[in-house]
């Protein structure tokens, strides 16, 4: 029996998106059986495999992945099929050093079309995981990044027109980080202390299953695949870069005991100098890059992270870390870390509107569903832009995330100037390449085109949107 999923899917695949809003089309999908439960903490948080290089040349590492199908722990004692990169869910890391190329050779070993977006990434069209720019099952092809940019946690995830929040959700996302020598002089933690945190939501049935469905209905927290882990840490400073890979879920997270942490970047890299923060809220592809110093607990005492944008039906805990003994820590976090560039003048302006329209039964962008034979924007290379991009829809209570709208960049990241009138904390002065937008917000951004010419994509985040059509083709010419 088809069910409105399969007919989706299937218009989807002969190249027309079917006019039914995903949240529509996946709840009926919802399994009335209650959701596996797992007990708080039992799992140890996995890190994330570093992917090592197939070869090196002078200037090059080459990496080789593999998507396919398989099946990861996920709960502890269930068996959950996950799709991957490589068979690790969360995919393994890739570390680039700045000023060396990176390829990466990518096999599609599974059913469904692929694409991979190097998000964050400064790349050329060609290799920047366009959505129309698809990799087919049984295809291999390469995707080529030079990495000229400042060190950042970047991330890799699929970007297949109508597919990608699907494909993410089922496990296509990985972290990429770049690396450069102004991060090895600042002296932060390292090594083994400097862990990335991959927060997502999931819903598994009692039989492993892992559902597709809206976000009202996926209790389960994961950091690095694993629901609701514990981390055991020494009592000393942690890094961590800390990416929201859920494909639509607004996060709050605090320490449970309201201790401070320290946030030191953003999306596209370092902050100018150091934030002190007690909640760090990021939305879907956000990310940000934190030291929390675990020497102020007394070692054989934990202290829970949890999301208080959690609904008031789930368990807001996330992960809980276990402090151990101190261990030698010569690392710091400077008082500057970073030395903003001036934004060159802007000379073009232009205005974006994202809202649900009832009518088309889609997500918009300036009342227009996304078509790629269609050029939204005309941009010229060394253009510096200021951008405004209005949440139209009105505020409602929660379970309602989809009228939570985010606004994502290919091609190059950005400077936050200001939200409703009002200069954006330091924490999101940065550079950004995904900034949110509450319903009823008007943000403001300034953007300068380098380097590339072609098409690329900017899009709402909340991956449904996109898929379901917010997003606009971006034609960068010299
Ligand atoms: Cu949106």
């Amino acid at each position: 029996m088809a069910t409105r999923r399969d007919v989706l899917k299937l218009a989807v695949v002969g190249g027309i998106v079917a006019a039914v809003p995903v949240e529509a089309a996946v709840a009926e999908l919802t399994s009335t059986a209650d959701p596996a439960s797992a007990t708080p903490f039992a799992a140890e948080m996995p890190v994330p495999t570093v992917l090592r290089p197939t070869s090196r040349t002078r200037d090059t590492d080459f990496y080789d992945i593999r998507m396919f199908d398989t099946t990861a722990e996920v709960i502890p004692g269930l068996v959950t099929g996950v799709r991957t990169y490589n068979g690790s869910f969360p995919g393994p890391t890739i570390r680039a050093a700045r000023g060396r190329q990176v390829v990466v050779r990518h096999h599609n070993g599974l059913a469904v079309d692929t694409s991979v977006h190097l998000h964050g990434g400064h790349v050329p069209a060609g290799h920047d995981g366009h959505p129309m720019d698809l990799l087919k099952p049984g295809a291999t092809r390469e995707y080529h990044y030079p990495n000229a940019q400042a060190a950042a946690s970047l991330w890799y995830h699929d970007h297949a027109h109508g597919l990608e929040a699907e494909n993410v959700y089922r496990g296509l996302h990985a972290s990429y980080v770049v690396t450069d020598e102004h991060e090895r002089g600042l002296k932060l933690p390292s090594g083994k202390y400097e862990v990335e945190l991959q927060l997502r939501d999931a819903r598994i049935e009692q039989d492993g299953t892992l559902t597709f469905t809206r976000a009202q209905s996926r209790p389960h927290l994961l950091v690095n695949g694993r629901e609701r882990p514990h981390f055991r840490v020494a009592a000393r400073k942690y890094r961590f870069r800390v990416y929201n890979v859920s494909v639509d879920r607004f996060m709050s997270l605090r320490l449970a005991d309201g201790g401070e942490f320290v946030q030191i970047g953003s999306d596209g890299g370092f902050l100018a100098a150091p934030v002190g923060l007690t909640e760090l809220r990021l939305s879907a592809g956000e990310r940000a890059d934190v030291v929390v110093d675990f020497s102020r607990y007394k070692p054989g005492t934990s202290v829970v992270l949890q999301n208080t944008s959690a609904l008031a039906t789930e368990n807001p805990d996330v992960l809980r870390f276990d402090v151990g003994f101190p261990a030698y820590d010569d690392s710091r976090v400077p008082p500057v870390l970073l030395a903003a560039a001036a934004l060159p003048p802007a000379t073009v302006e232009r205005r974006f509107v994202l809202e649900w329209n009832a009518a088309q039964a889609r997500y918009t962008i300036n009342g227009q569903v996304y078509d790629p034979a269609r050029v939204d924007v005309q941009a010229k290379l060394g253009t510096t832009e200021i951008w405004t991009v209005v949440n139209a829809d009105a505020p409602a209570p929660a379970p309602n995330f989809h009228l939570n709208h985010n606004f994502h960049t290919h091609q190059t990241q950005f400077r936050v100037l200001d939200r409703n009138g009002v200069p954006v904390r330091p924490a999101e002065a940065g550079q950004k390449d995904v900034v949110m937008v509450a319903p009823g917000d008007t943000v403001r951004l300034a953007l300068t085109w380098k380097n590339f010419t072609g098409r690329y994509v900017v899009h709402c985040h909340q991956l449904p949107h996109s898929d379901y059509s917010q997003m606009l083709e971006i034609e960068i010419t010299a």
